[in-house]
Formats: structure tokens, C-alpha cells, sequence
């Protein structure tokens, strides 16, 4: 792996021309939070902000990965290039990501205008990690248009995407159990547009309507991902939101605030997991001669950093 700074502008630098082996060896370097990855992720900083990221998140099974598939196509055939990252939960026995998705959009895999990834994000609630940050800057940064990021969401407080993604596409299905529990969960409450996936099934017009019913003021799009109906309303309708979004300045200050908010949370856990002042302090927490509520705050104290309370 490059460790000088030579080598390290060159794959930042082939990273910039699209080359695709060398954004899959920085990724590799992101997701296992390597350092080396640092230099040339400095470099590829000042060359982003260009690609439209949209989020799609809906429960597990509603055929997500079905339809990104069908928009990747749709976009290439707009001559985008088209970027994604699959988010799938951490396998707790492998901690590597589950090859389902892949799979799915293996039709684009020899198409070099698209890179598709999957990313573990090894235990990060929600699949909103640092590595997740760094691996939308990678993939703006080698020229992608459009970044699809997909993450499974059951409720409103599992779709950290919503806070980040500049536009988000909300994907339900007929079948997914009871509707009620989607208005419960409070999924309703996010997405720009919400697409009713499976729509060859017969419940699919039912949930349209009760959607319809409760949803007000943001399109609703039937389709059948798996017929490959339904897509260039869905298109149109995501087109038209990706450029009012685009001139959305409140989404953009919020999405580096989040990722602020990421590197000091990972900045101060590594801080705090590599100073055997705190390893010591297990025992004594363990024997309860100390709480963990002080140690914490004398920690700190003593780094110079100041305390909630
Ligand atoms: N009947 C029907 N099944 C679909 C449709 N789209 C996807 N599926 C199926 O739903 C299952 C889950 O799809 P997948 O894309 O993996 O869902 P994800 O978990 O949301 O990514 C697969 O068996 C798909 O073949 C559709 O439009 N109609
Ligand atoms: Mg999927």
C-alpha cells in the first residue's frame, strides 16, 4: 500500500481521472479507517460537492436494489455516470457485507460509467459512519454525477440518510405486514418522493391510496421494478427534485455538519480508546471504587476539553 507522499498523489490523482482499481484500493483504506487513506483523501477534498446524492431507504425485501438497478440504466441512458453504495448491516459473526446486493445490479458491473460498492459500516447505527463520508467524497471526486446510497430503514429514527442525502426517494411495497406500523415507525415523515414499489401485486393501489390519504404535498410513485414499469415518471419526478434540491443551501450545511459531527465522535473515541489512562479505569469501575460518569469527566478535564454539565 502507498505510504509516501508520491504515491499518494498519484492515486489521488487517478482517483480524479475515474480510475476505477485505484477508488476501490482508497475505499479498501476508508472502510478499514487505515491513516494512509488521509493524504490522498486531502487532496481529493477541494474537487467535491459536484455529485447529486440520493438516498434510497425503505424497509428490507420492498425491492430497493431492484429498482436502483432499473435507474442506474435510466441514467446511463442520460449519458450520467452513476456511483453506488450499498450500505448492508454488519454481519455481527463477519463484520463484511452481504453479497445480495451485488448481485442484484450485476447487469452494470462490466458498464465503466458506473461503480457500485458495497460498504460495511461495522456496527454504525443507522450505516451513518465517517467511512460513509469519505466514500461519497471518493466517489464524487473520480467524476460520479449521481451517487445512489442505499440503506435499509424501518423507522424515521433508523434513517440517519434522511439527514444527509440531497434527495431522498422513500421505497415502500404491498406486503411489508401492516401499514399502520409504517405510519407508527414515522417513515411517512421523510422522503422527497415515495415511490410504492411491486406494483404488479393487487394491494399496490390500496397502499397508494391510503399513502395518497396521508401523505401530503410530495409525489407518489407506483412502480414494478421487477416489470420495469412505472420508471419514467419515477425518473422525472427524482430529475425535477435533484435540481430544486441542488440550490438547497440548509441540506448542504447540514451535511457537513454531520460529518463534522462523525470525525469528532470517531477523533475522541480513538482518543479516548488508546490511552491506557482509560484501560486502567476498568477495573476500578468494575469494583465500583469509581462511577463512570466521573472518570469520564476528569478524563476530559484533563485533555483540556470541557463537559456538558
Ligand atoms: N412482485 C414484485 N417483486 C419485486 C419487484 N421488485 C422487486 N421485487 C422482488 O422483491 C424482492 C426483494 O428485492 P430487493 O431489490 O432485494 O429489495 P431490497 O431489500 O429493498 O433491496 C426480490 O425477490 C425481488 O425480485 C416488483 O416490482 N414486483
Ligand atoms: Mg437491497
Amino acid at each position: 500500500l502507498p505510504r509516501n507522499s508520491f504515491s499518494e498523489r498519484a492515486l489521488a490523482e487517478k482517483v480524479l481521472k475515474g480510475d476505477l482499481r485505484s477508488a476501490s484500493r482508497l475505499l479498501t483504506l476508508v472502510e478499514n479507517r487505515d491513516p494512509a487513506a488521509l493524504p490522498a483523501l486531502k487532496i481529493l477534498y477541494p474537487h467535491t460537492g459536484k455529485a447529486h446524492l440520493i438516498g434510497v431507504t425503505g424497509p428490507a425485501g420492498v425491492g430497493k436494489s431492484t429498482l436502483i438497478n432499473l435507474l442506474i440504466s435510466a441514467f446511463r441512458k442520460k449519458r450520467k455516470s452513476v456511483g453506488v453504495l450499498a450500505i448492508d448491516p454488519s454481519s455481527p459473526l463477519t463484520g463484511g457485507a452481504i453479497l445480495g446486493d451485488r448481485l442484484r445490479m450485476r447487469p452494470h458491473f462490466l458498464d465503466k460509467g458506473v461503480f457500485i460498492r458495497s460498504l460495511a459500516t461495522r456496527g454504525a447505527w443507522g450505516g451513518i459512519s465517517p467511512a460513509l463520508f469519505d466514500a461519497i467524497h471518493i466517489l464524487d471526486a473520480m467524476g460520479k454525477e449521481i451517487i445512489f446510497i442505499e440503506t435499509v430503514g424501518v423507522g424515521q429514527d433508523e434513517v440517519q440518510i434522511a439527514r444527509l442525502a440531497e434527495t431522498l426517494l422513500l421505497v415502500l411495497s404491498p406486503g411489508i405486514g401492516d401499514e399502520v406500523q409504517i405510519l407508527k415507525a414515522g417513515l411517512l415523515e421523510i422522503g422527497d418522493i415515495i415511490a410504492v414499489n411491486k406494483g404488479d401485486l393487487n394491494e399496490a393501489d390500496l397502499l397508494v391510496q391510503q399513502l395518497q390519504e396521508t401523505v401530503l404535498g410530495r409525489p407518489i410513485v407506483k412502480v414494478a421494478a421487477a416489470e420495469e414499469e412505472g420508471l419514467s415518471t419515477l425518473v422525472s419526478q427524482l430529475e425535477k427534485k435533484l435540481i430544486e434540491n441542488r440550490s438547497d443551501r440548509a441540506r448542504k450545511i447540514n451535511f457537513v455538519r454531520e460529518e463534522i459531527q462523525e470525525l469528532l465522535r470517531e477523533a475522541l473515541v480513538q482518543e479516548g480508546l488508546s490511552d491506557p489512562l482509560v484501560a486502567r479505569q476498568v477495573e476500578r469501575i468494575l469494583s465500583r471504587k469509581q462511577d463512570p460518569y466521573s472518570f469520564i469527566r476528569s478524563w476530559m478535564k484533563k485533555k483540556g476539553l470541557k463537559t456538558f454539565s
